[in-house]
């Protein structure tokens, strides 16, 4: 018998999830699920954040140091990585404005509400509580903040996801910057540490199905008790929550990209979809940039006529540190956690969330549900409960192939602006 997609195993875990939690709450043996299946839950949960910081350290200096030499980093890597944090900041921007205006974890009846706050607020620290704290600090308090004075304190807890994402990148610019007699043997022990993590991250996710399937069916029985219905209203609520992220992703693909490349760099849209379709279609069946880099560069270079150089630097850079959809999705994802865990985020909270979420797109791995391990840390970060990461798990696979070809996508229009002003420099220096 053929094997099994893993999101197609995820989706029957949520399924078979769904229907033990309904009747466990239509026999009203919710204690049976908080005894016997949501620890498996929870045990998912801790898998996730066990992975989460030595991903981003291992996956960011992998890819920093990737970079042949310093003065490529500098020409090249100044424009790419100009435009990946506008592309960024672009994708985390429209998904907080679509998350609040369609409010996809709020509406839910009283009851339901006041369930879904016992079970997510308490768990949420006074970080999001104490607005207040926030005020008293300066302006340049989060840049202070992202510098660690303790890389091994910073490890120690998902709090301090910049801090390790600023000492990735310095450890790995420094390793560009150093000789090659004393950069090789450092260079390819992360390049084996990479692969060593990733296949960490392929393991716990082969436990995702059960993990999945016990986190929605503690939910389902703890939340619907003796009242199926309240599962109809968390179904309809993840239903809005999907669909918010997939117009957000559709904006990005439809109208952001398009627009760049037409006003920046002259490209014909229809020319771009038609070089670039091949990498979308597998981004989408693989969920991972990293799978889909090798298309990537071959239709950015042999179709959309990109340089080499700008291919062999530019993507595989952006697939490591530009995911746009990611962005998108994990700043609508952290709002819709405190819409459900009834956590009114002020502006000041949510502009922290553009940071944050920049940062942990910046930091995931091009890896399949790498953004949903980089949530636990935004969420952590942001002081939201991480355990209501359950509450989105299920439809999270479906949602990664979405945002995975947005991730692609961005990668190979910043290599094609960045190509295009790179020549139009060269032209403009001939005709001097
Ligand atoms: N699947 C990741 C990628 O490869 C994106 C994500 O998990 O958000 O781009």
């Amino acid at each position: 018998m053929k094997k099994l997609a893993l999101h197609w195993k995820i989706i029957i875990g949520m399924a078979l999830g769904l229907a033990f939690g309904l009747t466990l709450s239509y026999t009203g043996n919710a204690d049976f699920s908080k005894d016997w299946i949501k620890p498996f839950g929870t045990i998912f949960i801790n898998l996730l954040k066990l992975i989460a910081v030595p991903l981003v350290l291992i996956s960011l200096v992998n890819g920093v140091a990737s970079m042949t030499d310093l003065s490529k980093l500098s020409k090249v890597g100044g424009r790419s990585i100009g435009i990946y944090l506008t592309t960024t900041l672009i994708a985390v921007s429209i998904g907080l404005v679509l998350v609040n205006f369609f409010t996809p974890g709020e509406g839910f009846s009283e009851e339901t509400k006041q369930a879904l706050i016992t079970k997510f607020a308490a768990s949420a620290s006074t970080k999001v509580k104490a607005a207040a704290e926030i005020k008293e600090r300066g302006p340049l308090q989060p840049l202070v903040e992202m510098v660690p004075d303790n890389i091994f304190g910073s490890m120690s807890s998902n709090k301090n996801m910049l801090q390790v994402i600023f000492f990735a990148i310095l450890f790995g610019v420094a390793l560009v910057a150093i000789p090659l007699e004393h950069s090789k043997s450092v260079k390819a022990l992360f390049s084996s540490l990479d692969k060593v993590i990733l296949k960490m991250v392929d393991l716990i996710m082969k436990f995702a199905p059960f993990g999945v399937f016990a986190l929605i069916a503690s939910l389902i029985s703890e939340i619907a008790e003796n009242d199926p219905s309240k599962a109809v209203e968390l179904l309809f609520a993840l239903a809005k929550y999907s669909l918010v992220v997939i117009f957000g992703l559709l904006i990005m693909i439809a109208v952001i990209y398009p627009t760049m490349l037409k006003v920046f760099g002259k490209v014909n849209y229809k020319d771009f979809f038609k070089g670039i379709f091949p990498a979308q279609m597998m981004a989408f069946s693989t969920s991972s940039s990293a799978a889909t880099l090798p298309v990537t560069m071959k239709q950015v270079e042999e179709e959309l006529g990109v340089s080499e150089e700008t291919t062999g630097f530019v993507l595989p850079l952006g697939a490591t540190v530009n995911m746009d959809g990611t962005c998108l999705y994990q700043g609508i994802a952290a709002v819709f956690i405190a819409q459900v865990s009834g956590i009114d985020l002020t502006l000041q909270q949510q502009l922290s969330i553009v940071v944050t979420a920049t940062l942990a797109s910046i930091g995931s791995a091009a890896v399949p549900s790498a953004g949903i391990i980089m949530l636990v840390i935004v969420l952590e970060q942001l002081g939201l409960p991480a355990a209501a990461i359950g509450l989105i798990m299920a439809p999270d696979r479906i949602l990664d192939m979405f945002r995975t070809v947005v991730n692609v996508t961005g990668d190979a229009s910043v290599a094609i602006l960045v190509d295009k002003s790179i020549k139009n420099e060269a032209d403009n220096l001939q005709e001097a």
